[in-house]
């Protein structure tokens, strides 16, 4: 028999939850990361993401969300962590929009609680937004944010306490399959198993180089603002009060963001969900510029026309992208004793703990019972 179950690559949000998974399940897991738990130069930095569950995106992602808030709820009593508050959260747009229409289709396929907001109730029942007058929103309690960096932590002690063995600090140069098993080679040595899971993120083009998948890797930017407090005071902007949200005016383009959740020095976070820059993992240019600066503060001030003060942060994130902006979840086509997932598409992070579970099952048994068909490798739009 080999030394290991299961071989983990990438120990980011992904597959620090696929090896949490697998070592629950009393696999011997070994997992190989090229940095340290929680770093930023992939896609799990920032402090938050979003989570949500009338899903615009499409309704066969919503029985996936309920798994994937148990599992946020199970690694926060698992790891001492909070990771997960849910401070509500609104997506507004014309009410023929995808980011109105789709959420609304979603709650109502899946009887998801939920308020339907007209641009007037908007304004009054959130005094820091301005939507357009023919905007309608969807609001839903249970929605709000996760936190990137604490939840890769957590899944990674946890997997460590149940027994796993993670490396960090250890690249991985090579992977190949053959016979049964699998071999990884690493800087520091090859090791061998019965399985591997590729969680790869914005690495994807060069670890699964073979599986010749239309991935688009993108830089995104996102910033933090300081809102005039003299405007809209400052509980309005806060936690408390004020929800997640996703806008979109015209065809496509949406911005996304947060309440304050870090106190007024934390400023307030958004950014644009698209319009990525193609890029690479390894060159990415991390500068910001001005000119960017200026474009997010102008889009942001149509719906926050109060957002009038400075830019207090702004950083990059990678967005590895698919064709149909659905992940890629199953099987290597042509090595069955290899699982992956990749291209989230800039919205997978809260999926993470139900994608960990998913990655699990696929190793061990080389099925799942979670609805995972939009994720085919193979399916047509992901064929050149
Ligand atoms: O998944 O809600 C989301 C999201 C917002 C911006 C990027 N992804």
């Amino acid at each position: 028999s080999q030394p290991y179950d299961v071989i983990v690559i990438g120990l980011g949000s992904m597959g620090g939850a696929a090896a949490n998974a697998l070592a629950e399940r009393g696999a011997r897991v070994l997992g190989l990361e090229t940095y340290q738990p929680g770093h930023d130069r992939g896609s799990a930095h920032g402090g938050t993401r979003i989570i949500r569950q009338s899903y615009f995106e499409d309704s066969a992602y919503v029985p996936l969300l309920f798994s994937s808030y148990a599992g946020f709820r199970k690694l926060e009593q698992e790891s001492g962590r909070d990771l997960m508050q849910l401070c509500g959260g609104i997506y507004i747009g014309h009410p023929e929009s995808k980011t109105f229409a789709g959420s609304h289709a979603a709650a109502l396929e899946h009887g998801l609680e939920h308020e339907v907001l007209t641009a007037a109730q908007i304004r009054e029942r959130f005094p820091t937004m301005d939507p357009r007058d023919d905007a309608m929103g969807l609001y839903e309690a249970n929605a709000g944010y996760v936190r990137p960096e604490e939840t890769v932590r957590a899944n990674v002690e946890v997997a460590a306490r149940k027994g796993a063995e993670l490396h960090f600090d250890e690249p991985v140069l090579y992977w190949s399959a053959e016979g049964e098993g699998v071999t990884v080679r690493t800087a520091l040595g090859n090791y061998r198993a019965s399985r591997l899971v590729i969680t790869p993120g914005a690495w994807a083009p060069e670890l699964l180089a073979g599986m010749r998948l239309p991935l688009s890797v993108e830089r995104m930017v996102f910033h933090w603002f300081t809102p005039d407090f003299d405007a809209t005071p400052q509980p309005a902007w806060s936690e408390e009060q004020h929800p997640i949200y996703v806008e979109q005016t015209g065809e496509n383009l949406q911005i996304y963001g947060f309440p304050m959740t870090d106190g007024p020095e934390g400023g307030f976070k958004l950014g644009f969900f698209r319009e990525g820059i193609p890029t690479t993992a390894n060159t990415i240019d991390r500068s910001i510029y001005p000119a960017e600066n200026v474009r997010m503060q102008a889009r942001a001030r149509e719906l926050f026309p109060h957002l009038s003060g400075e830019v207090v942060q702004a950083k990059t994130c990678l967005y590895t992208v698919t064709p149909d902006e659905h992940f890629i979840i199953g099987l290597h086509p042509e090595h069955p004793q290899v699982s992956v997932a990749c291209g989230f598409s800039g919205h997978g992070f809260k999926f993470v703990p139900v994608v960990g579970e998913i990655l699990a099952d696929l190793a061990l048994t080389g099925e799942t019972a979670h609805p995972i068909e939009l994720f085919d490798p193979q399916r047509s739009s992901l064929q050149g």
